[in-house]
């Protein structure tokens, strides 16, 4: 498998309580991620940096904080995503915090309806991301973008200019979950997403899950898009995101996800959001993510 892939920095934190993932692209690159794709075998375009609007910092009005930034930036997001994806490359989203990916979703949306690939997305976080402006208990928006690709939030409030929902909820799988809101718990209920919990996982393990998640996107002939919110990960391994959550997945279990991802073919666009560098030990979320980066672009340890 060789690539041609597109790098498109997003250094915003608008959509988070707790600022600095607006450092997290630099701090990508400063770990490595165009060379280790590169040693991979990969054609790797570093796009730079997209130019959107200063972090206002604002206190959340109508329970939605910076909502006209927020909006900004992902209909930024979603031009060069469809755009990059349209030259042939993958995109690879450097985060930003997790509010982007409803502009980077939006944009592999328009290139799938125009391919006509369904699309799948393959959401890893220790939250479901489902809430509302209603129901959201801090205002930002980070926690949303579940809930808006789904429409279940009024098109005009982020105004991503696509059809919604954006992706059909039986096609979302969130893998890692251990963090909902008491109303997002109601919510999800009859929401038609897929839910892995963490409790699932240890019942289940992590290999028959995945297993069962890529099956059905290979049946379909889908576009997978795998959305990666650092705090899937345990604390432990990954401190360097505003949101850690104890329980999380581990080492072993994160590189597992992303080598069966490799090996299915089917990962069309990525995100790698919420890394917080002013809150990590030296780098290491980064250079962990430049790791799991690699395995999902094919690093392995043997040929099978
Ligand atoms: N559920 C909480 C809220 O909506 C926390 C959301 C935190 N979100 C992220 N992205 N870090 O997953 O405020
Ligand atoms: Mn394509
Ligand atoms: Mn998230
Ligand atoms: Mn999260």
């Amino acid at each position: 498998m060789s690539n041609q892939i597109g790098l498109i920095g997003v250094p915003t934190d608008v959509g988070a309580g707790v600022r600095g993932a607006c450092l997290g692209p630099e701090a990508l690159r400063i770990a490595g991620l165009a060379k280790a794709l590169t040693g991979l075998g990969h054609k790797v375009s570093d796009l730079g940096d997209l130019d959107g609007p200063p972090n206002p910092d604002e206190q959340p009005g109508n329970g939605c904080r910076n909502l006209r930034e927020v909006s900004t930036w992902c209909r930024l997001l979603r031009d060069r995503v469809t755009d990059v994806a349209g030259q042939g490359m993958t995109p690879v989203v450097l985060g930003g915090d997790h509010c982007i990916a409803m502009g980077s979703i939006a944009g592999i949306a328009k290139h799938c309806s125009a391919s006509g690939q369904p699309l799948y997305v393959l959401w890893f976080d220790a939250h479901t991301d489902f809430n509302t402006p209603l129901s959201s208990p801090s205002g930002n928006v980070h926690g949303m973008p579940i809930a808006a690709l789904c429409g279940r939030i009024k098109d005009s409030e982020f105004d991503l200019g696509v059809p919604t929902p954006v992706v059909d909820p039986s096609r979302i799988n969130l893998f890692g979950i251990r963090s909902v809101d008491h109303i997002e718990k109601a919510t999800l209920v009859d929401s038609g997403l897929k839910v892995f919990d963490m409790r699932a996982i240890d019942e289940r393990s992590t290999f028959t899950i995945m297993r069962e998640i890529l099956d059905e996107v290979t049946a379909a002939k889908g576009h997978l898009h795998v959305s990666l919110d650092v705090d899937f990960l345990d604390p432990s391994i990954a401190p360097g995101v505003g949101t850690t959550v104890p329980g999380g997945v581990t080492y072993r279990e994160a590189h597992l996800c992303m080598e069966m991802i490799a090996e299915s073919g089917l990962m069309g666009s990525l995100d790698l959001v919420e890394l917080n560098p002013l809150l990590d030990e030296k780098n290491k979320s980064a250079e962990l993510l430049v790791d799991l980066t690699g395995s999902l672009f094919g690093k392995a340890t043997l040929h099978r």
